[in-house]
C-alpha cells in the first residue's frame, strides 16, 4: 500500500490521481488532517501524531509514503509553531517509522531552503542555505534529517527541492509563489488581480505534470544512481510576474493586474531566481517538458474547463512544449 499524506493539497490532489493511474484505486491511501473525499481508500490522519501514524502503517500494510503534509512558507510565518510541529517532527515521524518498518519515502523540500547569501542565479546543488523563514528553517531541518537517515540507518527516503508549483486541480494554499497561480484564476474570471510581488519578481517554476514526473522518476530510479541525499535541486522555467502577465494578456486580451507588494516580497526576494538542477539530470535523468507558453496554454484550456470560463484563447503559435 503507498500512503500521501497531504493528500488534499496542491501536490496531493493531483499526485494521488497519477499513483491511482499507475497502481490501481485500491493500493493509494489518501490521507489528510480531515479524509480526502472521491473514490479510493481515504483516512484521516495527523502526521504529528506517532501512535496513530504507526497504527495506521501497520493496518493498511504501508511500504512507500509520499509524504506531503506541511505548512506553505507564507502561512509558516503567520504560525511559526504549528509549521515547525508539522513540517520538522511530522517528518521526523515519518522517518522513524521508515526506520523500523522498512519504507519508503518521498519528502519536499523547497527553494526555501536558501537565503540572501546564497547566489541567485544557477544556484549550486550544494551551496549557503540560509532561509529568512520559518518554512525555510524546516525544509533546511528536513534535509539533514533526510541525509541523517539515508546516510546513518540505511533509510530509503528521496527528496526535490521544488519551486514555485503551477497547477489547476487544486490551488495551493499559503506559498510565496501562490501568485503565479491566482494569476490564472483571475484572468479566467475576467477580474483584475492584484498581485503581492513587484512585476520584475523572478521566481523558478514547475508546471504540474513536470512535477508528477519529476517525482516518480526520482522514486523509480536504481538507489545506486543517487548521490544527493538530502534532497536534490529540479526546476521547470524561471519567469518575473510581469513575464506572466503578459503571456496570459497576449490570449485573454482584457486581463489586466496591478502590484502591491506585500510581506511575501521579502521573502521572494532572498530566493534564488534561477536553480542549476544539473546533479538531477545527471543522476536519474531529469528534464522539463513545459515552457512558459506550454503552461499558459495548458492552464487557460484545463482550468478554464474545471470554472466552466469561457476559455477560449487565442494560443501563441507554434505550441511550445519542450521535449525531454
Ligand atoms: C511557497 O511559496 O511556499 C512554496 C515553495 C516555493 O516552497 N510554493
Amino acid at each position: 500500500m503507498i500512503l500521501v499524506t497531504g493528500a488534499g493539497g496542491q501536490i496531493g490532489s493531483d499526485l494521488v490521481e497519477a499513483l491511482r493511474e499507475r497502481c490501481g484505486e485500491d493500493d493509494v491511501l489518501a490521507t489528510d488532517l480531515t479524509s480526502p473525499g472521491g473514490e479510493g481508500p481515504g483516512e484521516a490522519l495527523d502526521v504529528t501524531d506517532r501512535p496513530g501514524l504507526r497504527k495506521l502503517v501497520e493496518r493498511r500494510g504501508v511500504e512507500t509514503v509520499y509524504h506531503l503534509a506541511g505548512l506553505l512558507s507564507a502561512v509558516g510565518e503567520k504560525h511559526p509553531d504549528r509549521c515547525w510541529e508539522v513540517n520538522v517532527n511530522g517528518l521526523r515521524n515519518v522517518l522513524e517509522l521508515a526506520q523500523s518498518h522498512g519504507l519508503r519515502v518521498f519528502w519536499p523540500s523547497s527553494i526555501a531552503v536558501f537565503g540572501p547569501y546564497t547566489p541567485r542565479r544557477l544556484t549550486p546543488q550544494v551551496t549557503v542555505e540560509d532561509p529568512r523563514t520559518m518554512y525555510g528553517i524546516t525544509k533546511v531541518t528536513g534535509e539533514l534529517l533526510c541525509d541523517y537517515y539515508a546516510r546513518k540507518l540505511g533509510v530509503d527516503v528521496r527528496s526535490l527541492r521544488l519551486p514555485g508549483i503551477i497547477s489547476y486541480t487544486t490551488p495551493p494554499g499559503g506559498g510565496t509563489t501562490d501568485y503565479a497561480v491566482e494569476m490564472f484564476y483571475a484572468a479566467l474570471r475576467d477580474e483584475a488581480y492584484t498581485c503581492f510581488v513587484r512585476p520584475e519578481t523572478r521566481l523558478p517554476m514547475m508546471y504540474m505534470p513536470d512535477t508528477l514526473r519529476a517525482i516518480l522518476l526520482l522514486m523509480d530510479a536504481d538507489a545506486a544512481d543517487l548521490h544527493v541525499h538530502s534532497s536534490y535541486n529540479i526546476t521547470g522555467l524561471s519567469f518575473s510576474a510581469e513575464e506572466l502577465a503578459a503571456a496570459i494578456r497576449e490570449r485573454r486580451p482584457s486581463f489586466t493586474v496591478r502590484y502591491e507588494p506585500d510581506f511575501r516580497q521579502a521573502i521572494a526576494d532572498t530566493w534564488p531566481t534561477q536553480i542549476d538542477d544539473s546533479h538531477a539530470r545527471a543522476d536519474w535523468g531529469w528534464r522539463p517538458a513545459y515552457d512558459l507558453d506550454a503552461i499558459v496554454d495548458d492552464m487557460l484550456a484545463k482550468l478554464g474547463a474545471r470554472l466552466g470560463a469561457n476559455a477560449k484563447t487565442s494560443p501563441s503559435a507554434p505550441k511550445t512544449l519542450v521535449q525531454p
